[in-house]
């Protein structure tokens, strides 16, 4: 069997081979180009065009000496969006490419590249397009310090922080090729730290290195944001406290919005993760988001600036309230009682950011209801592209389809009151926010430690740019762009629907989790099942108005009243909204138990579906490539395998009802490992950690559950 030649995966989707003999004729008048843009981005459009002949074997870019001998044109149309590019195709030969601005221009040049990597002819290459959300970000969460637990990146497995924090100065041109990669699909922001922000990142030579990969993004339409500490103040600055309506405190931070922006004028500003699972916050002085948010908001604003403030908190106590505990105990209830009363009430330049679930990035949970309840504050919806809860970097899952029906979900009921869907409601104009996810790339040679992950950040830059866009239509062409059209169809097939596969045999249903507490990898139900609701009884939470936590309500009526009532609630978050008895029939007569035993069982079977599928693919790409992906379908299906047998005998261990197909009961070898001891070490350091920054953070006491460990 003949091969083509090996590919580390390294170009992603970035990739130029050698065209046939007849494609390189038929693209040779691109060659010469017009430049009409002064601007640095439409320096790197240029570079990446000639990037892409060469690839292609077309040859070397000429720069042609009017815009009548030249092949494409590159030019500004200051009538379209900033961002927005129009391409027009004259029939005599010529393309223009116009950009609202150098980004625009850029944005442009990267998707009428990509149509000539999957073979489209000039003529079709006319079309007009501008994003959807403003701001198109991606959050990474590297840690300037390696932890102990998470290494350099919280939840990301397969590979480290690409980012060399120990100078950011020192010339790596994988910054450049990510900011490119990210470029290519309109993705215009970063936040390069942890959102459990290490202080260091405001030290005077951190800055100083932000300042130089500032300069590299730059060039790639992307600006820089960074995660800070709330009480940065007292690690760096010295002061006893970080007391936001201290003016002492309010002064420290104007001075360091100064001191960056002086180095990074286009600077985008901070995001904040504050009184959440123990980190430092206004509530840590006895004061609220609003203030808190101001105090910094206040020092970016004069700069133009943008802070963006997590909504993810939990577990401060909602007591004084008079709420019954069935509505206190449900953690989806928290952050709308933290932050409903607050709409309206925010800085002009906050953006509140809101993870798309309530719960967290739970395999297929609902979305978040605050979108629909604050809608007088801008807004940003944060996904993961981590797959923290989906099987990290060995689990093939493509979240794509999850992330359309969150950005399509109608938020507010109707859009006839001004309201809409979460992706309108983070488009508004006058209200802008942004669309988020948490980075899953790393420096692993293929970016994402699982190749075919590259399918999930691919497919995130295109659904921020236009959310109603078929997600099917994006992974087709992402597949074609990195594998080929031989193989293109194959790889889609498989991948298409493989975030259901991997719910199913992790947390199907809407449950939440099973998985083991630390890394979230493995499954452990017999130490981590409250979030799951299960006991003798059945399985399940109950959110619904009428007897459990009223969750339920804060969805627009229509919702609401579907997902209520248990026989309409569609079965993919049935026990997200419902407890319910093991025996509980279902809509095809089925009981709830043993289409639980089947789903895990079905699901395992698909993973070695897949695996037939992929071998089927041997000779359709580079071998390289196609070996790295057949070892992850052999780990995965053997990873899948032990999730399905745990849970299944535990599941079979507290219902008390057997399989019927006689595959599962409690009488199972546990194949259960409890090597806990390293655990509970590493849970009584991060306790110690937190109690020691606290103190010396000056903290006025506060609830334990602040310093709770997540
Ligand atoms: O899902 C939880 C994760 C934490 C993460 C937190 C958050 C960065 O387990 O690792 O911390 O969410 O989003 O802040």
């Amino acid at each position: 069997m003949q091969f083509p030649p090996d590919e580390s995966g390294y170009e992603a989707w970035l990739r130029y081979p050698p065209k046939s003999a007849e494609g390189r004729a038929a693209l040779a008048p691109f060659l010469w180009v017009a430049n009409r843009v002064d601007d640095l981005c439409a320096g790197s459009a240029l570079c990446e065009w000639a990037r892409a002949m060469r690839g292609w074997g077309v040859g070397k870019l000429i720069i042609a000496a009017s815009e009548e001998t030249a092949g494409v044109v590159f030019a500004l149309d200051r009538n379209l969006p900033a961002e927005g590019w129009r391409v027009e195709w004259s029939g005599d030969g010529r393309l223009r490419i116009l950009g609202g601005g150098g980004s625009g221009l850029l944005y442009g040049v990267m998707t009428v590249l990509g149509r000539l990597q999957t073979g489209a002819a000039p003529a079709q290459l006319a079309g007009e397009s501008a994003p959807a959300a403003p701001l198109r970000m991606l959050n990474h969460w590297d840690n300037l310090v390696a932890d102990p637990v998470h290494g350099s990146i919280e939840r990301v497995r397969g590979g480290d922080t690409i980012f060399d924090w120990t100078d950011l100065t020192y010339p790596n041109p994988r910054y450049e090729d990510y900011a490119r990669m990210l470029a290519s699909v309109g993705v215009n922001a970063v936040c390069v730290n942890n959102v459990n922000a290490e202080p260091e990142i405001l030290a005077p030579e951190t800055i100083r290195g932000l300042a130089a990969l500032a300069g590299i993004f730059r060039r790639w339409g992307i600006r820089l944001w960074v995660s800070v500490n709330f009480a940065s103040p007292v690690f760096l600055g010295g002061l006893r406290g970080a007391d936001p309506l201290d003016p002492e405190v309010a002064a420290w931070w104007r001075a360091k919005a100064d001191e960056i922006y002086a180095k990074i004028p286009d600077f985008g500003g901070w995001l904040v993760k504050a009184d959440s699972e123990g980190k430092p916050g206004p509530g840590t002085y006895g004061r609220g988001h609003v203030e808190g948010s101001a105090c910094l908001a206040r020092a970016l604003a004069p700069h133009g600036g943008t802070l963006f403030w997590r909504a993810f908190v939990y577990g401060r106590s909602l007591a004084g309230r008079g709420l019954p505990e069935r509505v206190t105990r449900d953690r989806a209830n928290h952050p709308v009682y933290e932050f409903r009363d607050l709409d309206g009430c925010f800085d002009e330049n906050v953006i509140l950011q809101v993870k798309c679930s309530a719960v967290d990035f739970q395999t297929w949970e609902p979305a978040h209801v605050l979108f629909g309840l604050m809608r007088r504050t801008r807004l940003c919806v944060e996904f993961a592209l981590t797959k923290e809860y989906a099987g990290l970097d060995v689990h093939a899952g493509w979240e794509a389809p999850y992330f359309r029906d969150v950005l399509n979900f109608e938020a507010t009921g109707a859009a006839a009151d001004g309201g809409g869907t979460i992706a309108e409601l983070v488009a508004r104009r006058e209200l802008p926010g942004a669309i988020a996810a948490v980075a899953n790339v790393n420096n692993s040679r293929n970016w994402f430690g699982h190749l075919l992950h590259g399918a999930s950040l691919f497919s995130f830059g295109r659904q921020a740019w236009a959310p109603r866009v078929e997600a099917r239509r994006i992974l087709d062409e992402w597949a074609e762009r990195t594998f080929g059209a031989t193989a293109a169809g194959g790889v889609a097939e498989i991948l298409a629907d493989s975030y259901d596969t991997v719910a199913s045999y992790t947390m199907p249903m809407g449950l939440t989790y099973i998985s083991e507490f630390l890394h979230h990898f493995d499954p452990d139900p017999w130490e981590n099942h409250q979030g799951a609701g299960i006991g003798e009884d059945g399985i399940g939470t109950d959110r619904t108005m009428k007897t459990g936590s009223g969750y339920i309500g804060w969805y627009p009526p229509a919702f609401a009243a579907l997902v209520e009532n248990a026989e309409t609630c569609p079965e993919r978050v049935l026990l997200y909204f419902h407890h319910l008895p093991w025996t509980h029939r279902l809509a095809d007569g089925e009981t709830l138990i043993q289409r639980l035993y089947d789903g895990y069982a079905d699901g395992v079977a698909t993973v070695g579906e897949y695996r037939r599928r992929w071998r089927a693919l041997l000779g359709t790409m580079d071998l390289e490539r196609w070996a790295h992906v057949a070892e992850k379908l052999a780990l995965q299906e053997q990873h899948a395998a032990r999730w399905r047998d745990l849970v299944c005998r535990y599941l079979a261990e507290v219902s008390g009802v057997a399989d019927k197909r006689g595959r599962f009961s409690a009488r199972m070898p546990s194949p259960h490992n409890r090597v806990r001891t390293a655990f509970w070490k590493a849970v009584a350091d991060y306790k110690a950690r937190v109690a020691k920054e606290r103190a010396q953070m000056g903290a006025e006491g506060g609830e334990e559950s602040r310093v709770a460990v997540k």
